[in-house]
This record gives structure tokens, C-alpha cells and sequence, in this order.
């Protein structure tokens, strides 16, 4: 049945406000069935590059254009020309902004061994030591960039049903954390959360990774059905966890703008080596 004129990607006056106080939205069913198929095809090779490149528990591959001999682009050139998309994005954000084109980007993966879970975190902070964001950032210029619309907009586009991003809406506006936030941050290591002594068993491991995850005051599990587009302030507290029986292949973008450009590259070498890779793939590549 043909969409009903006007309703693709349809903003509201109150999806806006939420989006501002929230920090989340979800737009609906942006992908077609045609390009779906085509990018689940190619999705499903790039999960193996992944694999190969980078172990078979890694959570994502970035840079599709390092991979343009390996891998037909063309789909992800089609998913960033998906009419109204940008407008949809723009209305919830400003002007100024502009998906950052798919075939520059990136696709989360499912591990395909064991379960994992990232810790919980806040980009861009958690990321940097905090002597050095106060020396070149401080908290009275971060409060100012959570407050602005044109920083921190990242995107999730699930091609399968995705229910491994969770959020602490309204968390992406605050300078500090609360001590109970910090409590279950200290609660355990990325090293635990990946079981890195292998003391557990799957279950166990699956287990612990979900406690983890509900023990964060107010969180939310997202429930992303495919072709769905998140949009969410990554300031705000987020974690991604996985299950190898999921099949999650999700596009990961950012809404950028130039002013947003500017802040990432500008300060880029700030980021600890570690999250510094994550992030180059995420948000500095384009
Ligand atoms: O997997 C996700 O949805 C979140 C990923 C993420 O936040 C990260 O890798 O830093």
C-alpha cells in the first residue's frame, strides 16, 4: 500500500521538545523494503570483513570506503539520499545539520561468539582525562555545547530488530553525574563486562552485562525495529549490549554540522588511544 502523502518522517511540534529534553527520538520506518534487502545483503558481508579485520567479538566496522573494493557502497549512497531524511533530521535539530553520508560511516554488529556489554558512558567526556577537558574545554563551555543543539547528535539505524542501546533520557544535559549513577558506573570494568579471565559462562556473562544495564537509574532499553532511525544526544549516559543469538547489523551516523566538525577536530587529540579509534570511526571520518 502507498505511504499516505505528507506522513514520511513526520515531525512534531512535541517530538521536538522531547527530543530536546529526552535527548532521544525514533523516527519510523525510514528505509524501504527494496533498499532494506539490498542493505542487508551488503551488511552481511561487511559483518564478515569485521570478523576478519577485527575479531570475531568486535562490535562494529567503520570506514566502508576502505572497504569500497570489497563491498558495494551503493546501497548506503541510496540509504543517505532517502527523501525527507535530512529535513526530518533538521527539524528536529537546526538547520545547520546534515546526516553524515552512510557509505562514510559505519555498521554495529552482534558478536558472534559471546556475550558483551560496553560500559556505560557519555561521549565525549568519559573519553578524555579530566585535567586535560578542563584545561581545554572546562564545564562552563561543556554545559553551553550540551545545551546546543548543533553538538553530539548520533544516529542508530537498525536493518534487524535492535534492542541493544540502552539511555538515561534527559541525562545528555547535565554537567555532573548523581552518586548513584557514578555507583554503578564503578560497579565493574570493560574488562568484566567482556569477561576477559573467561570465569564465566555465557549465561552468566549475559546475565551480568543486563544487571549492569537495568542497574543505571532511569534507563530506558530502546526498541529499534528495522529501518527505524534513532537519533540521540550521545552526551547523554548510553551503552550498547550485546548477544551473539541477536542478529544486529545497525547503521551508525552522526547529524553533523560544521560547527560540531570543527569541536571534533580541534580536539581529537585529546581522546585516549582507545576510545580515540572508536570515535575516528564514528565521527571524524567525514
Ligand atoms: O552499540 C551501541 O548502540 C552503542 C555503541 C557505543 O556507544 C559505543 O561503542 O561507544
Amino acid at each position: 500500500m502507498a505511504e499516505p502523502k505528507g506522513m514520511k518522517h513526520r515531525v512534531t511540534e512535541e517530538d521536538v521538545r522531547n527530543y530536546r529534553e529526552q535527548g532521544y527520538h525514533i523516527l519510523r520506518q525510514v528505509i524501504p523494503a527494496s533498499l532494506l534487502r539490498d542493505l542487508r545483503r551488503v551488511a552481511t558481508q561487511a559483518r564478515e570483513l569485521a570478523y576478519r579485520d577485527h575479531g570475531p567479538q568486535t562490535q562494529r566496522l567503520g570506514f566502508f570506503k576502505d572497504y569500497a573494493d570489497e563491498l558495494d557502497l551503493q546501497p548506503f549512497r541510496e540509504f543517505t539520499a532517502i527523501e525527507g531524511l535530512n529535513e526530518a533530521v533538521q527539524l528536529l535539530t537546526s538547520p545547520h545539520h546534515r546526516v553524515k553520508p552512510a557509505e562514510e560511516s559505519g555498521l554495529l554488529f552482534s558478536p558472534r561468539d559471546r556475550p558483551w556489554s560496553t560500559e556505560w558512558h557519555r561521549d565525549w567526556r568519559d573519553h578524555v582525562l579530566e585535567a586535560e577537558f578542563q584545561e581545554h574545554v572546562g564545564d562552563a563551555r561543556w554545559q553551553e555545547i550540551l545545551a546546543d543543539p548543533d553538538f553530539f547528535n548520533q544516529v542508530n539505524c537498525p536493518l534487524f530488530e535492535d534492542t541493544s542501546t540502552w539511555y538515561v533520557p534527559g541525562s545528555h544535559l547535565r554537567v555532573h553525574n548523581t552518586e548513584q549513577e557514578m555507583e554503578v558506573y564503578r560497579s565493574t570494568t570493560q574488562e568484566e563486562l567482556m569477561d576477559e579471565a573467561k570465569e564465566k559462562t555465557d549465561e552468566e556473562l549475559e546475565l551480568f552485562c543486563l544487571r549492569y544495564c537495568q542497574a543505571m537509574p532511569g534507563a530506558v532499553q530502546l526498541v529499534l525495529n528495522p529501518g527505524d532511525f534513532l537519533l540521540y544526544r550521545n552526551t547523554g549516559w548510553h551503552i550498547g549490549n550485546y548477544v551473539p543469538y541477536r542478529t544486529r547489523m545497525t547503521m551508525h551516523t552522526h547529524a553533523m554540522t560544521p560547527a560540531f566538525q570543527v569541536f571534533a577536530t580541534k580536539y581529537r587529540h585529546l581522546l585516549k588511544p582507545r576510545e580515540a579509534s572508536l570515535e575516528r570511526h564514528a565521527m571524524l571520518a567525514g
